[in-house]
């Protein structure tokens, strides 16, 4: 029987959490890398743990010598490279951590993969970005548009995107970027803009928030949703060629109008009003009448704290190739369904996260007054 077997590199992360479902419900055995920390990130994967083919080990992507350990021990047939600092603004705070894990890591896979003379058969495939279009040259972006990376996390890509087609002409390797835009989900990190403003839009919807503190309202984004990106990721391995493919929805919108359509969907319908920093969202009018005196209040503003060095502004993808090559449905999750599965379930976190808080104050003041003991 053909083996499957998969190494994640991420697995931690939103789409390492949503791929290692997809793979393990194809059949195959899958390896994660998790790195030594003295706080756990696993609750993405933790109704994972335990489960029959899925293994997590130890490892590193600044670590050269524990990947190439991991990857003899394991002996892939594919590696799936997610792992990367993945913060846009992070990576002007920490340039060099981010080039050292998102650029010579890739490098460290692959060479992980010679090493254990891998190379005729483990795939690669490489995590790649809509941002190395950075400043773009043209829209809609398609596999031909030219690069211009426009932040150290883009640059760092960019050399991943190169030594990933280097190692595929120089050594004959079948390794490939899925170019992806952004993919969000009720799994994404809180910082990312979609996350911050569906959980702000559940937290102030429940009393819980006075005001969401955004950047660029007008920057421009092809969102779609995770769950549908991981299929992508698999598909291109499994391509009769090794290539590399832009994956987007097609569709493109405003972080105001995702703002707008969380709050919509938390109950709370905004207006606009002024330009740039001076810009607000307001409510008008409210679904559950305890919001009431929301009404008239401001409840989204602009703070400079969240713009950028320079900012990538307009993103729109033309999954073309991957519709007619991979035969893939772009539209599967639209844009509005995204937005409403992430708020609903931010909607039921706040909730069951006050439940949780009021459960530990009174158990704390029972304990105090000797009523549980
Ligand atoms: P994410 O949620 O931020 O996950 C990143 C993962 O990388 C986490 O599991 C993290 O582990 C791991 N990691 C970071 N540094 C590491 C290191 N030194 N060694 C080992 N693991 C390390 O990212 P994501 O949204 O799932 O994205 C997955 C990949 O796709 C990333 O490479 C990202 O740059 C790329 N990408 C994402 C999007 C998007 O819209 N989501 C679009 C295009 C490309 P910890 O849990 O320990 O932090
Ligand atoms: O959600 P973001 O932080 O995502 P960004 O920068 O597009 O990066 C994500 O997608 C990339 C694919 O294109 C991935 F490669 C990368 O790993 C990551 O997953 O910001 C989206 C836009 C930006 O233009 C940003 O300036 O939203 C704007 N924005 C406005 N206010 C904000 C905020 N971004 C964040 N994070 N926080 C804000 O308050």
């Amino acid at each position: 029987m053909e083996r499957k077997v998969a190494l994640i590199t991420g697995v931690t992360g939103q789409d390492g959490s949503y791929l290692s479902e997809f793979l393990l419900a194809k059949g195959y055995e899958v390896h994660g890398i998790i790195r030594r920390s003295s706080v756990d990130y696993r609750e993405r994967i933790a109704h994972l743990e335990g489960t029959p083919n899925f293994h997590l080990h130890y490892a590193d992507m600044g670590d050269s010598m524990s990947l190439v350990k991991l990857v003899g021990k394991v002996q892939p047939t594919e590696i799936y490279n997610l792992a990367a600092q993945s913060h846009v603004q992070v990576s002007f705070d920490a340039p060099e951590f981010t080039a050292d894990v998102d650029a010579v890591g890739v490098l460290r896979i692959l060479e992980a993969v010679r090493t254990n003379h891998l190379e005729n058969s483990c795939k690669i495939y490489q995590a790649s970005t809509s941002e190395l279009y950075g400043k773009v040259e043209e829209v809609p972006q398609n596999e031909m548009t030219p690069f211009h990376p426009y932040s150290p996390y883009a640059v760092a890509k960019l050399y991943g995107f190169w030594i990933i087609k280097e190692y595929r002409e120089a050594y004959n390797m079948f390794c490939c970027s899925g170019i992806l835009f952004n993919h969000e989900s009720e799994r994404r990190g809180e910082t990312f803009v979609t996350r911050k403003i569906t959980l702000a839009a559940a937290r102030i919807a429940q009393g819980k928030q006075d005001c969401l503190y955004l950047g660029n309202l007008d920057s421009l984004r092809d969102w779609g949703y995770a769950k549908d990106y991981v299929e992508c990721m698999w598909l291109i391995l499994q391509h009769h060629t090794p290539e590399d493919f832009v994956i987007a929805t097609g569709v493109q919108h405003t972080v105001r109008e995702f703002a707008t359509l969380a709050f919509h969907h938390a109950g709370i319908e905004l207006r606009w009003e002024g330009e740039g920093i001076n810009e607000k969202g307001i409510v008008v009018s409210v679904t559950n009448p305890t919001n009431a005196h929301l009404v008239g209040k401001v409840v989204v503003a602009v703070s400079e704290a969240f713009y950028r060095p320079t900012d990538v502004v307009n993103l729109w993808g033309d999954p073309t190739k991957a519709k007619n090559e991979l035969g893939w449905n772009p539209q599967t999750t639209s844009f509005e369904q995204l937005v409403q599965i992430m708020v609903q379930h931010d909607m039921q976190k706040v909730a069951a996260d006050h439940v949780a808080s009021v459960m530990r104050t009174n158990l704390a003041e029972y304990l105090e007054k000797g009523i549980v003991k």
